[in-house]
C-alpha cells in the first residue's frame, strides 16, 4: 500500500511535465507554419503601356487566384474582376521602375487552396484599362510549411504564361513588361480610402476636397476620373449636349468615371448659378456606360427655362 501511493505521487508530476512539453511543441509547430512568396519585377527595367508610355505610379499589381474554375483569356476580360481573389496588392514604384511585395501564406482557406494557379495582374492608365496578366508554370499556391517556412521568389522575368500584355516582347529586348489595352472591362475595385493610402499617405492635403497638386481637381475627382493627385492634370472633359425628345430640348451632361472607383455622383442644375438643385425631380440618368454616366435635366429648355447650368459633385 505504501509502495503504490509512492508510485502514484511520483508519476503525476511526470505526466504533467510531459503534457506541458507536448503543448509547447504544438504551439511552436503552429507558429512556424508559413510559406513566404516574394513576388516582384527586377528594378530599373523598361515597363511600358500599349501606347509606349512608361508605366506610372498609378499602376497596381496584385497577386491572386481566379475562383470557381475560371480561366482568364483575352476574350473574357470583362469577367476577370468578379472571379478574382487578391492575396496582396503592390503599388508600382515609378522611380525604381518595379513592383515588389512579400506575402506570407499561413493557411489554404479557399480559394487559396494548395496547387491553385497563382497569377500576377497589373492594371493602370487613366481609364484603368491597361492590363497585364502573367504567371510561370511553377507558380502554384503553396501549403504553409512547418519545417521550411522560407519560400519562393516569383520574378516577373520568369513568367512563361502571359494571357494579356507581354513579358520581354520579341523585337523589343529592352522592355520587361508591356501592358495591353482592354475595353468594357474594369480592374479590381479600389475604395477611396485605399486609393488615398496608396497615393497620398505622406501628404497632409489628402482629404476628398483637398487639391495638393493645385490643378483644380479635388482628390475625390482625381480618384473618380483616374488622374493622379500629385501631378497637374487637365480637367477631364464633361461634354454637354442638347437632346430633343418629343419636340422638347433638354440639357445633358456626360460624366467620365471609373467603375472600379465607387463613389456617389450628384448632378445639380441651376438657372442662376446661385441656387443648385439635385435629385429625381431635377435630373435623370439616361445611360450608364462603363466609362461614363449620361445625365439629363428634366426641365425642358424654353420660355420658362431660357438657360440652365449643370455641374457634378462626388462623395466617397
Ligand atoms: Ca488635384
Ligand atoms: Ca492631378
Amino acid at each position: 500500500m505504501v509502495q503504490f501511493m509512492s508510485f502514484a505521487s511520483r508519476s503525476i508530476p511526470f505526466i504533467r511535465l510531459f503534457g506541458s512539453v507536448c503543448c509547447l511543441l504544438a504551439l511552436t509547430t503552429t507558429a512556424l507554419r508559413a510559406k513566404t512568396i516574394r513576388w516582384f519585377s527586377d528594378p530599373l527595367k523598361d515597363n511600358r503601356t500599349s501606347s509606349g508610355a512608361a508605366m506610372d505610379g498609378g499602376f497596381r499589381f496584385e497577386l491572386g487566384v481566379f475562383t470557381g474554375g475560371f480561366t482568364p483569356t483575352s476574350a473574357n476580360t470583362a469577367d476577370w474582376a468578379s472571379h478574382w481573389a487578391s492575396a496582396q496588392r503592390a503599388v508600382y514604384n515609378e522611380s525604381n521602375r518595379l513592383f515588389t511585395a512579400q506575402f506570407t501564406v499561413t493557411s489554404n482557406a479557399s480559394p487559396f487552396t494548395a496547387g491553385a494557379q497563382a497569377w500576377v495582374w497589373g492594371f493602370g492608365g487613366t481609364s484603368g484599362r491597361e492590363w497585364i496578366l502573367f504567371r510561370a508554370l511553377s507558380w502554384t499556391w503553396p501549403e504553409p510549411d512547418p519545417i521550411d517556412p522560407i519560400g519562393f521568389d516569383w520574378n516577373a522575368d520568369d513568367a512563361t504564361q502571359v494571357v494579356l500584355g507581354a513579358i520581354k516582347p520579341p523585337g523589343s529586348p529592352a522592355i520587361l513588361m508591356r501592358s495591353a489595352a482592354v475595353s468594357n472591362s474594369a480592374p479590381p475595385a479600389s475604395t477611396f480610402n485605399l486609393w488615398r493610402v496608396e497615393e497620398l499617405s505622406d501628404v497632409a492635403l489628402n482629404g476628398p476636397d483637398d487639391d495638393p497638386d493645385g490643378d483644380g481637381i479635388p482628390n475625390i475627382l482625381e480618384y473618380l476620373f483616374g488622374t493622379r493627385p500629385r501631378s497637374r492634370d487637365a480637367l477631364p472633359v464633361t461634354p454637354i449636349s442638347i437632346v430633343e425628345i418629343s419636340g422638347q430640348r433638354y440639357l445633358q451632361i456626360s460624366i467620365p468615371r471609373r467603375l472600379d472607383r465607387p463613389a456617389t455622383l450628384i448632378t445639380e442644375v441651376s438657372t442662376d448659378l446661385a441656387l443648385w438643385s439635385s435629385g429625381p425631380t431635377y435630373t435623370q440618368v439616361t445611360a450608364s456606360a462603363p466609362d461614363a454616366l449620361l445625365v439629363r435635366a428634366l426641365a425642358p429648355l424654353g420660355s420658362a427655362t431660357p438657360r440652365l447650368f449643370m455641374r457634378m459633385r462626388a462623395t466617397p
